[in-house]
């Protein structure tokens, strides 16, 4: 028996049964991490699948280094290797227990704030079952030394060495086209690296995240100062004067920025069987107090929301690839919306997202935006039926927000990030009480059914804040961040759009998105100024009179008198008030028929396109090269990233530190009594 059982586990005594021990135990425990340690959110089987299979390719390929090599130099490597995999593993553990996200080669430069914070903290936050890690490695040098286990002193022959390198080429190659085709965009879009974990392996980030970071540093180092030389030149050419009757009018305001995600301007008074879509946004749009603007565009890219989010609080264009917040988000300096405000005119600031933090790199990019709170998934109740799709439902994410709101000292920054009106616009039954369009293209018609919920909990947040006294004394900012029926569907907008086909002009118009400033007694009105994302920054900041001649912000006010009306779309296109480019085509905007230009109007269509090309290759160029750590404006800090926390405990201790000390929350006001939230939303019920 005894003999049996030797023969039969003789494979273990040969290199590749002791290789193929090593790569089983090693996958064993990567997957227990992924499990136990991160909150990698892999949802149905594809994703299951591929989040249980991707330690194995790479762990052929690195492990499989030492196969190349002989006698007892292989089964060294291979330990050396372990040792190398599973620290990376481990240090990735306490990162993330810290930060909810992965290390990256930035951070481990040691350059960085964060890094040096990480440090002071690490000893609080190792567990002693973090070290089981190193149990397999403990396990088989044990077995090796007691030679239960005998080292294998045959040749390993070179040609199952490179097979098991090409197998491992092969299998990765695989899983990166199954991941590709359930997520496309991976890592052109950069979304998260809890996805790139998720989908392809810590390893396979690592090599990622590597790259990038090589890429970045290399644009970085080559920067310098004398470059900011030809910003400043354009910016100053470009500067526009404030309007005189709107500057300063809304001094010392709180701000709500209000997010309307995937919204678009077509849907503002647009009816469904004789319905509003969007009742409240409709009034909201035509309110005396609210400056509405019809000739409004999205300017994103593959960024989509971080895009949005880039031009609204930084004046900066977002990349023409990737998102400019996951890949320069930790590293750049900023002057961005809530450090400004803070600074200059004593402003809390606070991001609201029903979505975990790591998504765009949130999590951060917004400390180094200079935001002192970030309210993200960690910090709301989650139950069954809570979320759909990305997270929190609106009207539980604006109900649970709240809370947060009233405790925030006056004046405050604050923005909301809504997500329930995202693709693919889905929405149990309970929560859909109107009718979708009937085009017949499935991704298109429940599209104003979320818009329909979304404009419900737009509804009952002004309610709350009417009741909680906040509704008066504030600025409350609504925009749409990019499109949320993508060109792709064609027939279906010209259904929509009630025409019989669209042509490539109207796919620009249809990029529309609203953008209205409200605020109580404020001289408001329908704008027809061309303007974009990337004006919001310095419309808001005139406003509230906080000074900006000397920021480096790509936009200009849009009730500034004389502005330039081109609107640059991220590819190079463009429109304004007469002519539109679109894909090499120039169009009369006013018609929308194609133009063939005379020398006079080619000349006039040259400078705009010069105009757009250089302000985007110059935004680039302050993102690239981190210029802004060159320039400080007047008046201005850098911002500290190891000034901000957001987890929940001592995010929340700082915020009771500084009601206490400020006494000017709408809490305090109302003498500390909680203001109810009112909501219909059924799951609270
Ligand atoms: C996710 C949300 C969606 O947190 O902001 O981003 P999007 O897909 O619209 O860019
Ligand atoms: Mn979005």
């Amino acid at each position: 028996m005894a003999n049996f059982f030797k023969r039969k586990m003789n494979w273990i005594n040969t290199r590749m049964g002791f290789f193929l021990l090593t790569i089983v135990l090693f996958w064993v425990k990567t997957y227990i991490a992924y499990q136990t340690e991160f909150t990698l959110g892999a949802k149905g089987s594809v994703q299951q699948f591929l989040l249980f299979i991707n330690p194995v390719p790479a762990a052929l390929l690195i492990f499989g280094i030492a196969l190349y090599f002989r006698g007892r130099l292989a089964y060294w490597l291979m330990m050396i290797i372990n040792v190398l995999e599973s620290t990376w593993i481990f240090a990735n553990v306490l990162y993330y227990r810290e930060f909810s996200d992965f290390l990256s080669f930035g951070i481990m430069k040691g350059s960085s704030d964060v890094g040096n914070n990480l440090g002071k903290s690490m000893a609080q936050i190792t567990h002693l079952y973090d070290f089981f890690v190193y149990i397999d490695i403990i396990v088989l040098i044990v077995l090796l030394v007691t030679h239960v286990i005998r080292i294998d002193p045959r040749p390993f022959k070179r040609r199952y060495a490179l097979s098991i390198t090409v197998l491992s080429f092969g299998l990765m190659f695989a899983e990166f086209g199954m991941a590709n085709a359930d997520r496309s965009g991976l890592l052109t879009r950069t979304f998260d690296n809890n996805y790139i974990v998720k989908y392809l392996g810590l390893n396979e980030y690592a090599a990622f995240n590597g790259y990038q970071t090589q890429k970045e540093s290399a644009t970085r180092a080559s920067a310098n100062a004398s470059d900011m030389k030809s910003v400043l030149k354009y910016l100053k050419q470009n500067r526009v004067s404030p309007n005189v009757s709107y500057y300063g009018k809304e001094k010392g305001k709180n701000v709500f920025v209000i997010h309307l995600e995937s919204f678009q301007q077509f849907l503002l008074d647009y009816k469904v069987d004789g319905k509003e879509v969007t009742p409240t946004l409709n009034k909201f749009y035509h309110n005396q107090n609210t400056l509405s603007f019809d000739n409004f565009y999205n300017q994103v890219a593959q960024g989509k929301t971080s895009d949005a989010e880039m031009m609204l609080e930084n004046s900066l264009f977002g990349l023409p690839q990737g998102s400019a917040m996951t890949t320069y988000g930790t590293q750049n300096t900023f002057q961005a919306a809530p450090a400004i405000l803070s600074q200059e005119a004593g402003y809390s600031t606070a991001a609201f997202h029903g979505d975990v933090p790591s998504f765009w790199n949130r999590d951060n990019t917004y400390k180094s935006w200079g935001y002192q709170y970030f309210f993200s998934s960690s910090y709301y109740t989650e139950k069954p039926g809570y979320s759909v799709g990305y997270g929190l439902k609106d009207k539980i994410f604006f109900e649970q927000s709240a809370k947060y709101i009233e405790q925030l000292p006056q004046p405050f920054y604050a923005k909301l990030i809504t997500l329930t009106n995202h693709y693919p616009y889905e929405l149990d039954k309970k929560n859909t009480d109107f009718p979708a369009t009937k085009t017949g293209d499935k991704t298109v018609d429940p599209y104003v059914q979320t818009a329909h919920y979304l404009d419900q909990s737009f509804a009952e947040f002004l309610t709350y804040l009417k009741k909680v006294g906040l509704y008066k004394n504030s600025v409350i900012v609504t925009y749409g961040d990019h499109y949320g029926i993508s060109n792709n569907h064609r027939p279906a907008i010209a259904q929509l759009l009630g025409k019989s086909k669209v042509t490539n002009f109207d796919l620009a118009q249809f990029q529309k998105v609203p953008f209205m400033i409200h605020v109580t007694g404020l001289k408001g009105g329908i704008n027809h100024t061309y303007g974009g994302e990337i004006d919001v920054l310095p419309t808001l900041l005139d406003l509230l009179g906080v000074k900006n001649t000397d920021t480096i912000q790509f936009g200009q006010d849009l009730l500034a008198k004389n502005r330039n009306q081109t609107v640059a779309f991220r590819n190079g296109n463009f429109i304004s008030p007469k002519y539109a480019k679109i894909g090499g085509t120039v169009y009369d905007t006013k018609t929308g028929k194609v133009l063939t230009l005379t020398a006079a109007q080619k000349k006039v269509v040259d400078q705009m396109q010069n105009h757009v090309t250089t302000e985007l290759s110059l935004s680039d160029r302050v993102i690239y090269g981190d210029l802004l750590r060159f320039y400080t404006p007047k008046n201005f800090t850098k911002v500290n990233k190891t000034d901000f926390t957001y987890k929940y405990k001592p995010a929340m201790a700082k915020l009771a530190e500084a009601e206490k000390q400020e006494k000017t929350s709408a809490l305090a006001k109302n003498k500390g009594k909680t203001t109810t939230y009112k909501t219909d939303a059924p799951e609270l019920k």
